[in-house]
């Protein structure tokens, strides 16, 4: 029923809203972009990020908090969003990386929790673990990665290829989702983008952007890896192991319209129709052109490769940005924002040049740390600073607290809603996170690893090659000076090796899990 309402369901539902409202039931929409680095979010103040705003995503933090704090558990894509859904370490919910075969859609999650308590739940974009989604009333997903341009979309009955850009259609359908929804009910809605996912492609009308714009190069762009061996055997160097063609967006020569080295062309240019493909070869023109008519040295290139990466990475950031405001203003204008609590997230943190890298992976804090700004109104104070260490495994235990929903036993994580309701971190809240990445042999060959973060340190071991690595993060930020078995820290590393146990064994690792050769 819908709408035609009579006088007694009226009064009904007055109540229902009432008693929801004491219970506190609200709607949830959880956005989560993909790959979305906390340096490339202007609320988090980094300096690439002032060059490259993004004030609607700002206005979460703005409106809500801002954690500074959150990392994941294991940083790649189907094991972050498995964490999400399940509220536990990756050895729990099974999906150990993205060489699994499927997400065991059958286990309990969040969407199936609240659904079972009268939600109506949905999921619009990158879904990414294989299976078939199970707990969503309605969803759409993308096919694997998903395209930027004219991409397809499954649902339960079909797979339909879409005309447009990757970002504006997850908006659209999930605009159109939330205007024909069941509107007796609470809701739950995940929007997840693809971008900013690798190869980085802009909408059309953000293709000029940045091409002006001169980020600032990180510190460790020419890193040396000295006394880090994982760090020095990665696949994920920029100047080394981006694809000119597919990444870099680099052509043959002055004028050209033919790629250098491109993998995938299907699922790049392959995608778009003769005319986006030859907007995209005009846009890049000048700027290519110029690559090829002025002399440079293998410094230089590398210099310019990081430059071009970010003008890409960061303009498909604008549509994202502006998905988010429309989502927001759309909230505002039918009053649903009074009760929804929204998140901005992103599966995993993402270098930006750091140690000359791309991509994710390492327990390093880029990669390992990820965005999250919370936003409800009347519940979460405007401008709220959450310090303490979250994690993604807390997501769904918070999200049942804030919807007065029993957290299951089971669950690994902890609701932090103290934590962001007051501001404040209790004296009880946990003092280190636990991290396990598995995807060894994998895509840019990261060794698997497990580690444990504090407030100050971090200690972690690369167990295929029983390397160990000890950072003291107040005096190395950066984290290049690996201390391990350093004089003067033997104590230090002893407690730290003394919690990771503890850690395992609260979580329940199994110990073939802390060995090479788990799949
Ligand atoms: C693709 C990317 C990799 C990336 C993985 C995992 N290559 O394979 O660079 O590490 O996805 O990313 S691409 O050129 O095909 O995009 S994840 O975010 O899905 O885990
Ligand atoms: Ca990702």
């Amino acid at each position: 029923m819908k709408r035609n309402l009579t006088i007694g369901t009226l009064a009904l539902t007055a109540l229902t809203a009432m008693a929801q409202q004491t219970e506190h039931r609200p709607n949830i929409i959880f956005i989560l972009s993909d790959d979305h680095a906390t340096q490339a979010i202007s609320a988090y103040g980094h300096p690439i990020s002032e060059l490259a705003p993004t004030p609607n995503i700002d206005r979460i933090a703005r409106d809500g908090a801002i954690f500074r704090n959150n990392y994941c558990a294991n940083s790649i894509s189907g094991p972050s969003r498995a964490s999400i859904l399940t509220g536990k370490h990756s050895h729990k919910n099974g999906f150990l990386a993205n060489w699994n075969s499927a997400f065991d859609g059958s286990q309990q999650t969040l969407p199936k929790i609240l659904q079972e308590h009268g939600y109506e739940t949905a999921l619009i974009g990158k879904w990414h673990l294989i299976s078939k989604p199970t707990g969503f009333d309605h969803w759409m997903i993308l096919n694997d990665q998903g395209d930027y341009y004219n991409p397809d979309f499954i649902t339960e009955s079909d797979t339909v290829q879409y005309a447009g850009y990757v970002t504006d259609l997850i908006t659209t359908f999930t605009k159109q989702w939330l205007q024909t929804r069941d509107d007796d009910k609470p809701f739950f809605l995940m929007m997840n983008h693809k971008a900013p996912h690798r190869n980085w492609v802009p909408a059309e009308r953000h293709y000029h952007l940045y091409e002006d714009v001169t980020f600032p190069l990180p510190e460790s762009y020419f890193d040396d890896y000295e006394g880090r061996f994982a760090a020095a055997h990665q696949e994920m160097n920029i100047y080394r192991d981006m694809y000119e063609g597919h990444d870099l967006k680099m052509v043959n020569g002055v004028d050209s319209d033919s790629l250098l080295y491109d993998p995938w062309p299907h699922a790049f240019l392959g995608t778009m129709t003769p005319g986006e493909q030859q907007r995209f070869f005009a846009a890049y023109r000048k700027r290519n052109n110029a690559f090829h008519t002025i002399p440079m040295t293998e410094k230089e290139i590398a210099q310019w490769k990081y430059q071009r990466y970010l003008q890409d990475y960061l303009a498909t950031i604008r549509a994202v940005d502006e998905s988010v405001g429309q989502l927001l203003d759309y909230l505002e204008a039918t009053g649903l924002d009074e009760n929804t609590l929204i998140i901005y997230s992103s599966d995993q943190g993402f270098y930006l040049g750091e140690h000359g890298w791309f991509d994710k992976r390492f327990m390093y804090e880029e990669s390992f740390g990820m965005p999250l700004l919370m936003q409800y109104k009347e519940h979460i104070q405007p401008g709220t600073q959450v310090e303490g260490l979250t994690q993604n495994i807390d997501f769904a235990p918070t999200l049942l607290d804030f919807c007065s929903i029993d957290i299951p036993e089971d669950i690994q994580g902890e609701s932090f809603r103290k934590l962001v309701e007051t501001g404040r971190t209790p004296e009880e809240w946990r003092n280190s996170l636990y991290y396990h990445y598995y995807e060894y042999p994998g895509f840019h060959s990261v060794r698997a690893h497990y580690g444990i973060k504090t407030t100050r340190y971090k200690l972690i071991h690369f167990y295929g090659e029983q390397k160990w690595e000890l950072y003291d993060q107040q005096n190395d930020p950066l984290e290049i000076n690996n201390l391990y078995g350093e004089k003067g820290t033997e104590q230090i590393t002893r407690q730290l090796k003394h919690e990771l146990k503890k850690l395992q064994a609260t979580y329940d690792v199994p110990p073939d899990h802390l060995q090479p050769g788990i799949k």
